[in-house]
């Protein structure tokens, strides 16, 4: 299959300690994915679904321990603890190695361990990644088909070279109690064993993408970040396009596949990316972004043709449904999918189901679909230089505090706003849901490295872009007193993008508040919101925001001498602009 030793002997060395009854090399072709299919539905461990409606669809129900990445079970394997700064959980290296060596030792005796060789990001891209995965799991392997460019093509692209992400994986005995995932940047190597879910066994994703990558960022000179990138095209044709960070399970998908609501005449949008960004300085002084995945790895519930209608027609064919509830007609659904809900099926769970009871799906089930299916995916999507971005938008769920939008004063007003973010916790993360946590540019479960030298990086990176995006929060998730949400969403956040796009062009009305600048006016004709909703949505409350400035400063305290200068002078600014 390859020459390159570099490869070969690598994947010899994992072979002598998992000892696999024989080894696949995966080419990415699709006679290799119907074999693979048919072996796994042959197990029991996949299950077909109505191939004349849902043709290429399968479903998959994972163990109920193995349903969302397991923050507390990953770690960052730097040499020096410090380097792997206060918000990551640290192994030592050496420690790590042998402890899941011991793990791994026989691990896949009689079985068949894959080489999945894979590009992250646009073949033949500058920007773009080789990463190689080892695994012993043929669902992750139709899974990583679908989410990057796997097989001949990256072989092809990594020639002879040394320069990959050596990433392993394996399933083990799936014990949550011998689950380990690993990364040590200094080795560009990542191990993972006892999960066989999503961001804990996808490995190009969360793991390389965001942890090995955003350590390579730092190093380099280059952004990755858990950001959708979108482009927005307005009545005149002109495109502008947006990156947006949201924590999981905060809307990053939907945003990214927005469909503007009839009242919204000639505007577009196209999706280039639902999850992860890489940015780079352009030569034209700009900040470039790549998407370096090929697929969508999206939360199905609450995702219906009338939220995400582009979602559900990028899933209605090759895709893999998980943990979602099996219909008798031998379909798919979930909470909150539209139409009259199925008065039976198989839950996630695989027992019998009925409405009124337990949910039918988990609420983190997830549907893995290739992009290029999107009927909004940009023309762009592939281009291998990226898009340029104007606006960088940072989110999350604050059902009171943030207002709707608002624009940061500066780039490093910008930052000072992502590093301070936080959100309601969601199912996308095992542990309590809907506790705040702060969630610096929605990567404290994703950054690679001191989170204060990440910090750093990003005002770096600005002080190299000459043009830099425009820096924006916002918060579609604002709630009443009885907890019903403020702001209609979904489409409805055209009206939204829509300011921000003026601001960019140095249009569009603001009025200055101490967080930053609020719209003067929002179109929301049609919508029939109330002057005192719109009043609530746009509240900046200052005794709300002093408490806020106390628990920022908390937060902020514990990166230590590692937070730059730069940001303690920004929230000693915004201390000063509330009193
Ligand atoms: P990850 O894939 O985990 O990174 O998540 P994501 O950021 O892509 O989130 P996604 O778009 O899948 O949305 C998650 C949940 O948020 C879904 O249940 C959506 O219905 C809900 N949601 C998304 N956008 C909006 C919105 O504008 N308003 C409201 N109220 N809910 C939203
Ligand atoms: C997220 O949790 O942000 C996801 C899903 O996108 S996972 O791939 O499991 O990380
Ligand atoms: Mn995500």
């Amino acid at each position: 299959m390859t020459s390159n030793k570099n490869l070969t002997s690598w994947v010899d060395q994992i072979a002598r300690l998992t000892r696999p009854a024989r080894i696949h090399w995966c080419d990415g072709s699709e006679e290799e994915r119907d074999r693979l299919t048919l072996e796994i539905l042959r197990s029991g461990n996949l299950e077909e679904l109505d191939q004349q409606k849902l043709p290429g669809c399968y479903l998959r129900r994972t163990p109920q321990h193995d349903v969302a990445r397991t923050e507390q079970l990953t770690f960052i394997c730097t040499s020096e603890k410090g380097d792997a700064g206060p918000t990551n959980n640290w192994m030592n290296p050496g420690e790590a190695y042998q402890k899941l060596s011991k793990i791994f030792e026989n691990s896949m005796a009689g079985r068949t361990m894959f080489v999945i060789p894979f590009i992250m990001g646009p073949a033949g891209s500058p920007f773009s990644k080789i990463g190689v995965q080892i695994t012993d799991s043929n669902y992750v392997v139709l899974n990583m088909r679908i989410m990057t460019r796997m097989g001949k093509i990256a072989l092809e692209q990594l020639g002879n070279s040394n320069n990959f992400t050596r990433c392993l994986h394996g399933k083990a005995d799936l014990d949550i109690n011998n689950r380990f995932i690993c990364h040590f940047p200094e080795d560009n190597t990542i191990w993972s064993v006892g999960s066989a879910y999503g961001g804990n066994a996808l490995l190009g994703k969360k793991c390389l993408s965001l942890r090995i990558g955003s350590y390579l960022g730092g190093k380099e000179g280059w952004l990755a970040e858990h950001m959708l990138i979108m482009g927005v095209e307005d009545p005149h044709g002109k495109v502008t396009y947006v990156a947006a960070a949201f924590p999981s399970a905060c809307g990053k998908t939907n945003l990214a596949m927005l469909v503007p609501p009839a009242s919204q005449k000639g505007y577009k949008v196209w999706t280039i990316g639902d999850d992860i960004a890489w940015l780079h300085v352009g030569d034209d002084g700009r900040l470039w972004a790549i998407n370096p995945e090929a697929g969508f790895f999206g939360v199905a519930p609450g995702t219906s043709y009338k939220t995400n209608p582009n979602a559900m027609a990028t899933i209605q064919k090759n895709t893999i449904f998980t943990n979602v509830l099996k219909t008798s007609e031998n379909t798919v659904w979930w909470e909150g999918m539209d139409g009259v809900p199925p008065t039976s099926g198989i839950d996630w769970k695989g027992r019998p189901w009925a409405p009124g009871g337990e949910p039918g799906a988990h609420p983190n089930a997830r549907f893995t679909a290739p992009a290029k299916q999107c009927p909004s995916i940009s023309s762009e999507w592939e281009n291998p230089k990226g898009v340029p971005i104007s606006a960088i938008l940072f989110g999350g769920r604050r059902t009171k505090l943030n207002p709707l939008v608002y624009q940061t004063f500066s780039w490093n007003d910008g930052v000072y706003t992502g590093a301070t973010m936080s959100s309601e916790t969601t199912a996308a993360a095992m542990g309590k849901v809907g506790v705040v946590r702060r969630d610096p540019m929605a990567m404290i479960p994703f950054c690679g490295y001191h989170m204060g030298d990440y910090f750093k990086n990003w005002i770096t990176m600005g002080s190299r872009v000459k043009n830099p995006p425009k820096i924006f929060h916002v918060n579609w998730f604002r709630t009443d007193h009885d907890g019903r949400f403020l702001w209609p969403g979904f489409g409805e956040n055209l009206r939204v993008l829509k300011w921000i796009i003026e601001r960019c062009e140095g249009r569009g009305e603001a009025v200055e508040s101490p967080i930053g600048f609020l719209p003067k006016l929002i179109d929301t004709t049609g919508l029939n919101i109330a002057p005192s909703i719109l009043n609530e949505l746009f509240k900046v409350d200052r005794d709300a925001w002093l408490a806020e400035l106390e628990d920022q400063q908390n937060f902020l305290s514990g990166f230590g001498a590692k937070l730059p200068a730069e940001i303690w002078q920004k929230y000693h600014a915004l201390v000063k602009k509330f009193s």
